[in-house]
């Protein structure tokens, strides 16, 4: 009997999911089959849960995205399912969003692709940046359409109607300042974070960043080769700082950048973690979120990562898109991690190698939840970065001299430290720029002795 009191309890917890929340999926497809996984991901990840699916191929219909029968089939499995939402994975047009909506029941929202994606980064942008993006993209997503209102309001101008046209157009002026006020703040904070990081180059640092797609196991990886010690100096502590803190299976997890040291053998290492890649996004999200990439286009090395228990095909193509993103505005080298090894069959992971080997030429293979082949990843990470030189200097024992070796060995590797009576030999490793500045110290010492 309690049985059964507890399953009427279960039942009404599931109900109890607020209307608004629950979703039904649709999605287009002009031939094929209809893939509605990664659309449900995204709902998921906004929060919602979805209650129904709907798929359909044919072209596309100019009204209603969707042939009307099959949006008949719509209004009936909302209602069938008290859902609040409908999510449509295509390009839905602004005509077409209003005469889906006028078919379903009142109050039904129609939510696209972006939008969505929109809301998910919304509830996630906890940095100023990450805000001042959100709000971009939003006004950017606006103003065509404000453009076409006011343009609509225009050529129906008539007596009764007057004014209307002016305020749509004051509207629309009104979003083209907002947008040019929010890039120049954007701008500003490139330009700080440009600054910060030739500061960290200036230390000695390396710069590492991950890339890839969404839910590749980027964050884990970088909690994986992360020393402790936090580095970022944002005010906004992102959860992805907290050790311990679980990884989510779920798109989208990361939206801000964090940056840690990473724990290597020789070289100091400030690895970066970020945004992730998702396909088919349009031009004006990309450029919205485009300085959150900074960090990878500008670093010394990037980790591209891939889920590779994704089937082969999913995979290349992630790496072809990828590559083309990556190569466009990035110079550094990029080393090919496949991620979640521990989850591939006997021989799979030989056979994704094979059939990769076109776009990943030497992949490392990793598991950054069991740490299987971490130790190589920082091996292969430390042998593609820039090589460092070799220097020995010579300098008379003083106080100042002695603050140098203490530099010295802050921003390089010592290998060998030996004192004499009068003076002290230091050799050591270090990035160029970094012996150059050595040098230059030094002969500011006293009578250089370099050799
Ligand atoms: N089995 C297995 N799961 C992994 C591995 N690495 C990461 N995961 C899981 O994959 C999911 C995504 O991991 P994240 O590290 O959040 O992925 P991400 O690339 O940072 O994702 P975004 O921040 O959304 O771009 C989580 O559920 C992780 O636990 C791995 O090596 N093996
Ligand atoms: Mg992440």
């Amino acid at each position: 009997m309690t049985g059964s009191v507890e399953g009427a309890n279960a039942e009404a917890d599931a109900e109890s999911v607020p209307r608004e929340r629950r979703a039904v999926v649709a999605k287009r497809v002009d031939a094929g089959n209809a893939d509605l996984t990664e659309i449900t991901q995204l709902a998921a990840a906004a929060g919602y849960e979805v209650v129904g699916e709907l798929a359909q191929t044919r072209t596309e219909d100019a009204a209603f995205m969707f042939g009307e029968g099959k949006v008949a089939e719509l209004r009936d499995l909302v209602r069938r399912t008290d859902a609040g939402a409908v999510i449509v994975d295509n390009d839905v047009g602004p005509y077409q969003t209003f005469n889906i909506g006028g078919e379903l029941p009142e109050g039904v929202e129609v939510i696209d692709r972006f939008t969505l994606i929109l809301e998910i980064f919304g509830q996630r942008a906890n940095t100023r940046k990450a805000q001042l993006q959100v709000e971009l993209a939003e006004l950017r997503y606006e103003l065509p359409r404000a453009e076409a209102k006011a343009s609509l309001a225009k050529r129906d101008e008539r007596p009764g109607f007057m004014g209307l046209g002016e305020y749509d157009e004051s509207v629309e002026r009104d979003i083209k300042r907002q947008i040019s006020e929010i890039r120049g703040e954007l701008e500003s904070i490139a330009a700080k974070e440009e600054a910060r990081r030739e500061q960290r180059r200036d230390s000695g640092f390396d710069l590492v960043a991950l890339a890839g797609y969404t839910n590749a196991g980027k964050s884990t990886l970088m909690r994986r080769l992360a020393a402790e010690i936090d580095v970022d100096e944002n005010a906004d502590r992102h959860p992805d700082l907290d050790t311990t803190a679980e990884s989510q299976d779920m798109l989208f997890t990361t939206l801000g950048t964090t940056t840690r040291r990473a724990e290597m053998e020789r070289r100091d290492v400030l690895l970066t973690d970020t945004v992730g890649f998702i396909a088919d996004l349009p031009h004006w999200l990309v450029e919205s979120f485009e300085s959150t990439l900074d960090s990878v286009y500008r670093a010394d090395l990037v980790l591209l990562v891939v889920d590779a228990s994704e089937p082969v095909e999913t995979m290349r193509e992630k790496l072809v898109t990828s590559h083309d993103t990556l190569y466009e505005r990035n110079e550094a080298p990029i080393v090919t991690v496949f991620n979640k090894v521990d989850r591939l069959a006997p021989g799979e992971l030989a056979d994704k190698r094979g059939a990769l080997s076109g776009v990943a030429p030497d992949p490392v293979a990793v598991s950054a939840k069991t740490g299987a082949g971490v130790a190589e990843l920082r091996d292969r990470v430390e042998a593609e970065l820039p090589d460092w030189e070799r220097e020995r200097l010579v300098l008379p024992v003083s106080d100042d001299a002695m603050s140098l070796v203490s530099w010295i060995h802050d921003h390089g590797h010592v290998d060998e430290e030996s004192y004499a009576s009068d003076q002290v030999t230091v050799d050591f490793e270090a990035k160029p720029s970094i012996v150059a500045r050595a040098r230059s110290k030094a002969a500011a010492l006293a009578p250089p002795e370099s050799t």
